[in-house]
């Protein structure tokens, strides 16, 4: 048998036995299959297969989506389709190669620069250029005009390290401050001999010899980031009763606690670097005039345990006024131009300046730092939180009928302009830009794609490129710390915590309850959307007797009364949730608790489970990432969390807790029964099982790894900006074209909301 026949039959075989994997995609257009293939993650190929002739052709990305549009009538005969292709900006700078280099994009562009400093001494000019060039409110950080050269630079920094072995380490820099600055240094470089020390033998080592982690280190400590501004337009943005409103969740909590690392880093960091700089941190997000008991009309608000971060709100505004209801985050794309363009002047008047870095936060906050960035010449730095083509994959070639509710030729529009504008992008996990072996990655989904009518992407990015690293979000540690730490114990809480757990059995609150008090909990708390399931997790419960018998189940999620709930989505899961309860029987050994908004109690509540020993249980069909699980692991608490998604990767199967697969539900149940009897049997085990969880979180989902991450991010990728500006201008002036000429009328097709009259 030829290869090709080998191939050609073991394809259709495959495709017909419906055997393609997850991430690989068959299209039956008889005489032809058309096959995309992804051999490992990163990678794909596509085939043609004649099934009458047994023939196969391989085909370019460009003919493949070609044949996959006519699969809607009508849409293929048009020669002249618009495509988009970004990858000739990028071709001439290298790239991994290896799918396991994916999501390390810094080490990677270090090593570049550095390769391309160590070819000749030339290539050092950027750097001298930057350092001379650098300044924070028109004062200069680094470098003073009495170096101008290279050479000159070598020598000053020979001196400068002659001159500073002299002192005591922990001298102070205005001792020596003159004396530095005659010889051509600026204040920047530390505020201690040690400090300064220690940064002008790094740069002598990169003058010396270039290697990759001494220029992160060097680049990392240099001074730049002093202003920031994080975007978030959509939802309810508020420090309270905020959650389990609608579209507003994890993003939220997120932001609140990266803030606070940040500006903790910050103001370290400005420490060490002996300035007096005190850093600001805005969060620019939407005012809703009808703030329905939020915050979220008040113009600027503190956020608590900060110092100097705010949350900045500025109106939806159109030529018809400002919008005052609170809007769905598919509908939010007619406003977003006038958004940032008033944000933009709002933040002026608060910095009084330009900021130094700009995090964008989903689609829309993605889209409105990318106009910032481009408007102010400032690094912009991605975070999707979720994309929702992951979450619909099949709503890019049928877009059309999910238009109306949608809008998703806007967000898709959104995303690929403002995944291309960043400098660089961060990511909570690998499989969220690379997926797995079985699973499309969420940012590998926009490699290739078709919005037949509109556009064909055929390449919209590239997972290998080196903007994409992984820097994992933690938990509020203050918040949710482990159940062992008895003297941290909040346990003035337990009397109300019982109550939630035990008392009565039906109120505003709760429904359902539990019997036997002695028994284990497995937990869990989510919104109640579907693709949470929650009522998954209470259907399989309700259905394993052995799992009944061992412990009770108490779900956080959602609202009781369907009278309370506007969403459609939520509605139903309520009614489910009641049908679950009747058909079942569940009283007894089911609690049902409506969205719990304090904090500070849901911590403790985690540890309280612990203490019965139970374990928390995330049933999602898709995570993108899961702040629960990493909640529920800091507190201490065994985890069983689904295999799709982040929590895939945050856990280790067996080891720091569970896989659980929500398609087999038998299959959990029966993992956490045997779970629950190994337990029985070994004393030790479910201790074993809570301390290797921590383990993991203290290794990897920590704010202070995060923030050190992230400013180090900020300071390697502002250098790579200001020696790339020339060749970033091609890419921007693409998207330029792109924005005005494809987005701008995409959401002229969106109705603008109209406000209830009062
Ligand atoms: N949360 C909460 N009360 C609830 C449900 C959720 O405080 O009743 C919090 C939860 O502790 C977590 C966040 O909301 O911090 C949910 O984030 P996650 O990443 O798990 O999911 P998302 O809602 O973003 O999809
Ligand atoms: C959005 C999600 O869907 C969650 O999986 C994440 O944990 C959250 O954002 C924070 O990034």
């Amino acid at each position: 048998m030829g290869f090709s026949t080998y191939i050609l039959v073991s394809l259709i075989f495959r495709c017909f036995m419906q055997e393609v994997c997850a991430g690989e995609e068959a299209i039956v257009l008889p005489p032809f299959v058309a096959l995309a293939f992804r051999p490992r993650p990163g990678v794909w190929e596509y085939v043609r297969v004649n099934v009458y002739e047994l023939s196969v052709d391989h085909l370019t990305v460009a003919e493949y989506l070609q044949f996959k549009e006519e699969l809607i009538d009508g849409e293929c005969n048009d020669n002249y389709v618009l495509e988009l292709d970004f990858e000739p900006f990028n071709a001439a700078f290298p790239r991994p190669t290896r799918s396991s280099s994916i999501g390390n994009g810094v080490q990677y562009l270090n090593r570049h620069l550095s390769s391309i400093m160590f070819s000749k001494k030339e290539s050092l000019e950027p750097l001298l250029d930057f350092l001379r060039t650098h300044k924070h409110d028109g004062h200069a950080m680094m470098l003073n005009d009495r170096i101008h050269s290279i050479l000159r630079l070598q020598s000053a920094l020979a001196k400068a390290e002659e001159y500073l072995s002299k002192f005591p380490p922990t001298t102070p820099y205005s001792e020596f401050q003159f004396d530095l600055q005659g010889m051509g240094f600026e204040r920047g470089w530390g505020d201690t001999a040690q400090r300064v020390s220690e940064m002008v033998h790094l740069l002598l080592e990169i003058l010396q010899a270039p290697d990759p982690s001494t220029l992160e280190s060097f680049l990392g400590r240099i001074p730049m980031v002093f202003n920031v501004v994080i975007v978030s337009p959509h939802g309810y943005f508020g420090q309270a009763n905020v959650l389990g409103l609608p579209d507003t969740g994890g993003q939220v909590v997120y932001i609140l606690d990266q803030v606070r690392a940040l500006e903790n880093e910050m103001l370290l960091r400005i420490q060490n670097q002996g300035l007096g700089v005190i850093p600001k941190i805005l969060i620019v997000t939407r005012l809703i005039p009808d703030a329905k008991g939020t915050t979220c009309n008040q113009r600027l608000e503190r956020v608590s345990s900060t110092e100097h971060t705010h949350i900045l709100r500025v109106p939806f505004r159109t030529k018809n006024g400002i919008l005052r209801k609170w809007l769905s985050r598919f509908d939010v794309w007619p406003y977003l131009e006038t958004f940032a363009e008033d944000a933009s002047n709002e933040i002026a008047a608060v910095f009084q300046g330009v900021p130094d870095l700009i995090i964008g936060n989903y689609s829309d906050g993605n889209l409105v730092a990318t106009l910032l960035s481009y408007k102010l010449g400032i690094t912009q730095c991605n975070i999707a939180h979720a994309l929702e083509k992951t979450k619909h994959p099949d709503f890019d070639i049928y877009w059309k009928k999910h238009e109306d509710k949608y809008h998703f030729s806007s967000q898709f529009t959104a995303d690929l302009i403002a995944m291309n504008n960043a400098d660089f992008i961060i990511t909570s996990t690998y499989q969220e830009i690379a997926g797995s072996k079985n699973n499309v990655g969420q940012y590998e989904s926009h490699t290739a794609f078709t919005l037949p009518g509109l556009y064909r992407v055929v390449h919209g990015i590239d997972v290998f490129d080196p903007k994409f690293n992984i820097v994992s979000p933690g938990a509020d540690m203050c918040i949710y710390f482990p159940y062992s730490e008895k003297e941290r114990r909040l346990t003035a809480l337990h009397g109300s915590i019982e109550e939630l757990l035990y008392g009565a059995e039906q109120n505003e609150e709760h429904i359902g309850i539990l019997s036997d008090r002695s028994k284990r909990i497995v937990f869990s708390m989510a919104r109640l959307d579907r693709v949470k399931n929650l009522t998954g997790l209470v259907e399989f419960y309700a259905k394993s007797t052995k799992l009944r018998e061992l412990v009770n189940l108490v779900v956080v999620g959602g609202y009781i009364d369907v009278k309370n709930c506007r969403d459609r989505e939520e509605m139903a899961e309520i009614e489910k949730m009641h049908g679950l309860i009747k058909k079942y029987n569940l009283s007894g050994q089911f609690r049902w608790i409506v969205t719990q908004m304090n904090h500070a109690r849901n911590g403790e509540l985690y540890r309280y489970v612990a203490d019965t020993k139970g374990v928390f249980v995330q049933p999602a069909f898709y995570e993108a990432f899961g702040l629960t699980v990493v909640e529920a692991m800091s507190c201490g608490l065994p985890t069983f969390a689904t295999c799709h998604g982040g929590p895939a990767e945050i856990i280790e199967h067996g080891i720091s807790g569970f896989h659980i697969d929500p398609y087999h539900p038998d299959q959990v149940a029966a993992l956490l029964v045997d779970f629950f009897d190994q337990c029985q049997k070994d004393p030790g085990y479910w201790e074993r099982i809570s301390e290797t969880g921590l383990k993991r979180i203290f290794e990897r989902y920590t704010w202070k790894i995060y923030s050190e991450r992230l400013l180090n991010l900020a300071g390697v990728y502002g250098f790579w900006k200001h020696v790339s500006k020339l060749e970033r201008r091609e890419t921007r002036r693409y998207l330029e074209m792109f924005y005005i000429l494809t987005y701008r009328n995409l959401v002229k097709s969106i109705s603008l909301a109209v406000d209830e009259q009062h």
